[in-house]
């Protein structure tokens, strides 16, 4: 707390890479272009009620048609790496089968002009845009998905090489299935706990799958997967309450950490979810569990756990979203990690924000409460990294304001302000603290 006021990337140990992040459909538009197929997105918001206010992915930022000037952007900020996903439907329209050239072209743009500004490029394969025709085939809940997803991380590897610094195969499989599948919150939109349990284990086989493609096409890049985790706190100190934050910690964090670096499905959990248990068939687990380069961690926020459900604790301060400001989290998150995981592989949060609606004056977009909270976080950061954990970077979400799933626009993330009206671009007073803390 008391370095919070004068933190700077000096306080951090030499090499930690600073950066910001995106994702393809929030921020591309273009949604036609060039071979690119629908995805399920597309698809979703098209149904009414799905998205808050309506709208869609297929302009967002035009980031498509503006990335230069976007790339000039992220130059300007100061900062090491940019982390941005490549959109599956514009790589292999068919979602299997032929790879559509103009898709990657966009890509190695992309990848070469971070390149020549002196910004590392990191990628991530799958950022929830999957081929609707892949859905029409029960998505991720076919296992053939699995396999498609593979092909498709192969093409982008034997394009991209070994350019691209780090390639992580999956974001958040937790959003993917559970959000997707099970809560109905995020497309394809359904609401089915078996179905959700049987996405989870595809996606992550998917993940097993890709890893040796990767390998194989860019041996010089680091390869690995990016996880959303919290910790999941009970609400008191009854049993019911314990028991609840435990099942939550089972399916939110567990679930995905266990498979991946330890080989195996938390036994608890499995049990718990009885006859809605995956698929998994035999050597599974060995692909999944494959070693990895690095762990990307998204972190937002932590869950407090009663029997009933998440609670708010009193006095708690939120974000936009309502999901409580907690920095100590993530020390707590990544302390946790590492006692639980012996083989943890290096750390580095691929996602940290806030969403407010901030005030804008001219061409000043003034946003202290962005501002605190990233130094909090980096803060938080630093403790654990003191504490021994091997945290090896951090990427601030958002670049830019962009379109926020259901939410639609309603919701910033940005550092950079975003007119839709215009698509002008203006650094709110958050990227200008973060450009002078990299300094
Ligand atoms: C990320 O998801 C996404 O990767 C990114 O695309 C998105 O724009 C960004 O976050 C902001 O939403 O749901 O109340 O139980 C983060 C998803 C956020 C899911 C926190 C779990 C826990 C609070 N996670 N959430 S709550």
């Amino acid at each position: 707390v008391a370095r919070a006021a004068g933190l700077t990337r000096q306080d951090f140990p030499a090499g930690f890479l600073f950066g910001v992040a995106t994702s393809s459909y929030q921020i591309e538009g273009a949604a036609s272009e060039d071979g690119r197929s629908p995805s399920i997105w597309d698809v979703f918001c098209a149904k009414p009620g799905r998205i808050s206010d309506g709208s869609s992915g297929a302009v967002a930022c035009d980031h498509y048609h503006r990335w230069e000037q976007d790339l000039d952007l992220i130059a300007a900020l100061g900062v090491d790496a940019y982390r941005f996903s490549v959109a599956w439907p514009r790589v292999v329209p068919a979602g299997r089968g032929p790879v559509n050239a103009a898709g990657l072209d966009f890509y190695e743009r992309l990848t070469d002009g971070l390149l020549a500004r002196g910004v590392q490029p990191h990628v991530t394969l799958y950022h929830w845009d999957l081929p609707a025709v892949l859905q029409d085939q029960g998505g991720w809940t076919n296992r053939d998905t699995a396999y498609a997803f593979a092909e498709y991380s192969a093409a982008v590897a034997q394009r991209l090489g070994n350019r691209v610094a780090s390639y992580a195969t999956l974001n958040e499989p937790w959003c993917s299935s559970v959000l997707s599948y099970e809560l109905g919150e995020h497309a394809p939109g359904t609401r089915d706990r078996a179905a959700a349990l049987s996405a989870a284990h595809h996606l992550m086989l998917g993940h097993g799958l890709a890893m040796p493609e990767i390998r194989r096409h860019a041996p010089q890049s680091q390869a690995g997967i990016v996880l959303n985790l919290g910790p999941q706190e009970s609400a008191s100190d009854r049993p019911e309450d314990i028991r609840a934050a435990r099942h939550a910690d089972g399916r939110f964090n567990r679930w995905f950490l266990d498979p991946i670096l330890r080989g195996e499905y938390p036994a608890d959990t499995w049990e718990e979810i009885g006859g809605d248990a995956p698929p998994v068939q035999t050597g599974d687990l060995n692909l999944i569990s494959a070693h990895n380069d690095f762990l990307g961690v998204n972190y937002y926020t932590r869950g407090v756990i009663g029997a009933q459900g998440g609670v708010l604790p009193e006095g708690a301060s939120v974000t936009d979203m309502g999901w409580e400001i907690h920095p100590q989290g993530l020390t707590d998150l990544l302390l946790r990690l590492k006692a639980d995981y012996p083989g943890l592989p290096p750390i580095y949060i691929t996602e940290n924000g806030a969403a407010f609606s901030d005030e804008r004056s001219g061409d000043r977009v003034h946003d202290p409460r962005r501002t605190e909270f990233l130094s909090t976080h980096l803060n938080a950061l630093l403790d654990a990294s003191q504490a021994g954990v091997d945290v090896r970077g951090y990427f601030a979400w958002s670049l830019m304001d962009n379109f926020e799933w259901a939410f639609g626009y309603e919701k910033r993330f940005g550092l950079i302000y975003v007119d839709y009206d215009t698509q002008e671009r203006l650094m709110k007073d958050s990227a200008l603290w973060y450009q002078a803390f990299l300094k």
